[in-house]
């Protein structure tokens, strides 16, 4: 307690811990400076209401967990092909239906690998596609070792598993172990058996009185705590079907390893760990600190997001999975910022190799429920500041889209009609910045949300759930709006391969329509697909713009992002333009040829989101 903020701030977690905070309280990140000196025993005296002494034994607890700091200094960039790949990921369900049930399955993604080529996609990376009752959409496991029967067989997988390495491609898989499916062997015998080996592998706990043992709230609404006897409970941070696994268990940690490697022997190359930062809890599983309860949305989040022994789990699944088989891996990790993601992904750490941040997916003081108009100069700011921070020893991911997510586009220009330059400027700086590109499916035909009209159109469980406790507190139509400004299904409608069908010539789980159509695009030679295709293989002959050094200029300019990518023998500029309005250039562009444009004509001044890649003229 007598440490003073500047001190704390210095330190990787208190860094991460401290702007977090600031973030979702919308303040600038510069107070930190004016109240540097002050002790942190000092802060509590000022918010001792606000912050109970449990904040302040959380947070020293969080800095005392890891006291390595992150190697600095700067060595080469030590190359990899997970840094030169371009990753594609595939939501199963909704990419391709090859037998008329309305539901997508491994078939018809082996029916698309072709187009995946052609786009010069690299990695393949699946969601979830283990047996599941698909209370989440897959990520319940109820058989890590069995294929989704609405996805096929073992047989499809290997299948495809064999075409994509014809094909000179890799594939990754989801690997879910923070949870299984309460319908999972495990679980059924837990729960059967108070005395079997299994109870062990889930967090069942003891309340004195009716209520849950403690104040945890799910993700996913509610109490994170299904009662299954008069006095036991059982954890579960996410739906009420899906069950916290217990790494405290060395038998679980090491039946979870043994998984692992089975998949690797069928020849996986590697896979995005869901939630991996939750799977290590705080001794005991205390109740959560109200205030930051409030903030986050979620309480006792403190106590899961970056656990004691998240290192100590890590290394020992690198240790005996994945550095045998030198798979590759990248965590899934809400809520870790970038002092931590250096901690768990430094290459001398031998943790994980990559992470996803998801600061940049909302503003300051926003959550993605919130309706609000997304400022490209934020992302400019995050990326210019992780990429200076993180280094050659780390690797970003570089992605806007996912399955949990509505469409970045669509956050930017709500009534789209920027969606053919927007979309392409993003595919810009997506491949021309230093890190690895994570496509979604429909990036590239300009995919954007959807204008759901009811609930009937919503299918998931986050959604579903949400919309029923926010009719606690407001009217059906004001939930339905919040519903429909951050539900996940605005990604999870189906990839549109033909303008008028979707993925299916069945009744299809879900409807969505997208503008354009994978059919439209590939004919179309000035396409957001035609631009992506150009920039993934540009990027693989003119390796600048992957391990180039990187310059930003203009930084304090609004609305204009210029940076260059060079080597001792090329030097690429890319310019951009932030905003829908008509800008004048800032740097001088005679001495350049023009690789590629989002504009067809060349002007004087910089139009809307106009973005444009040029090479320097080096005989000059
Ligand atoms: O963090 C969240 C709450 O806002 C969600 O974005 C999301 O649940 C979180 O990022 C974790 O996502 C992963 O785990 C979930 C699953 O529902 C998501 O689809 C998966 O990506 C539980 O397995
Ligand atoms: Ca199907």
């Amino acid at each position: 307690m007598d440490s003073k903020i500047k001190e704390i701030y210095a330190h990787p977690v208190g860094h991460d811990v401290i702007k977090k905070l600031l973030l979702q309280l919308n303040i600038n990140e510069s107070y930190v400076k004016w109240i540097g000196s002050l002790k942190l025993s000092t802060i509590q005296n000022l918010t001792h209401k606000q912050f109970d002494p449990s904040f302040y034994n959380s947070l020293i607890t969080l800095m005392n967990t890891e006291r390595d700091v992150p190697v600095e200094g700067e060595t080469p960039i030590a190359k990899k092909w997970w840094k030169e790949a371009v990753f594609y990921q595939i939501y199963p369900k909704s990419f391709m239906d090859s037998n008329g049930d309305g539901i997508g399955d491994l078939q018809g993604i082996l029916s698309k690998l072709d187009y995946l080529q052609g786009l010069g996609v690299d990695v393949i990376w699946l969601s979830p596609i283990y047996d599941s009752p698909n209370d989440d959409n897959g990520y319940d496991i109820r058989d890590y070792h069995k294929i989704m029967k609405e996805f096929g067989t073992m047989e499809d997988f290997d299948n495809l598993l064999l075409e994509v390495h014809k094909r000179g491609m890799r594939l990754i898989m989801d690997l879910v172990i923070n949870h299984t499916s309460d319908e999972h062997e495990w679980y059924k015998q837990a729960l059967a058996d108070k005395t079997s080996k299994y109870r062990n592998y889930y967090h069942f706990k003891q309340s004195n009185d009716d209520n849950p043992p403690n104040n945890w709230t799910s993700f996913f609404s509610g109490s994170a705590w299904n009662q299954v006897s008069e006095k036991e409970w059982a954890l579960h941070l996410f739906s009420k079907k899906q069950m916290d696994l217990n790494w405290e268990n060395e038998a679980l940690r090491s039946e979870i390893i043994q998984m692992i490697q089975w998949w690797l022997d069928k020849g996986v190359d590697g896979f995005r760990m869901d939630v991996v930062n939750y799977i290590s809890k705080a001794k005991g599983l205390p109740d959560g600190n109200k205030v930051i309860g409030e903030l986050m949305g979620y309480y006792g989040i403190e106590h899961y997001f970056y656990g004691p022994k998240l290192h100590e789990y890590l290394r020992q699944i690198r240790a005996e999975a994945f550095a045998p088989y030198d798979a590759y891996a990248i965590g899934e990790m809400p809520g870790i910022g970038m002092e931590m993601g250096k901690l768990l992904t430094s290459q001398e750490r031998q943790e994980l190799d990559m992470f996803f941040s998801f600061d940049h997916l909302e503003m300051p003081g926003k959550a993605r429920f919130d309706e609000y108009i997304y400022d490209l100069n934020y992302y400019k700011k995050y990326l210019i500041e992780y990429t200076k921070q993180y280094g050659n020893q780390r690797w970003m991911s570089l992605f806007y889209n996912n399955h949990d997510n509505p469409r970045f586009i669509s956050k930017i220009d709500r009534t789209h009609q920027y969606t053919d330059v927007l979309a392409k400027l993003l595919a810009m700086i997506q491949l021309t910045s230093k890190g690895t590109p994570y496509m979604f499916q429909g990036d590239e035909i300009g995919a954007v949300n959807q204008d759901f009209t009811s609930m009937e159109a919503i299918r998931d469980v986050e959604s579903i759930n949400l919309y029923h406790e926010l009719c606690m507190c407001m009217s059906e139509e004001e939930a339905f709006t919040k519903i429909l400004a951050g539900t996940r299904d605005h990604a999870r409608v189906g990839m549109q391969w033909t303008s008028d069908g979707g993925f299916s010539q069945g009744q299809a789980w879900i409807t969505g329509k997208q503008p354009s159509s994978v059919e439209l695009q590939v004919q179309d030679e000035q396409s957001i697909y035609h631009f992506y295709k150009f920039l993934i293989q540009y990027r693989k002959l003119h390796q600048e713009l992957i391990y180039g050094d990187i310059k930003f200029y203009f930084e304090k300019t609004k609305d204009m992002f210029v940076y260059a990518r060079y080597s001792s023998s090329a030097f690429y500029v890319v310019e951009c333009n932030l905003s829908n309005k008509v800008k004048n250039r800032l740097m001088n562009i005679n001495k350049y040829e023009l690789v590629l444009s989002n504009y067809q004509e060349r002007e004087r001044r910089l139009r809307a989101y106009e973005c444009n890649l040029y090479r320097r003229i080096h005989n000059e």
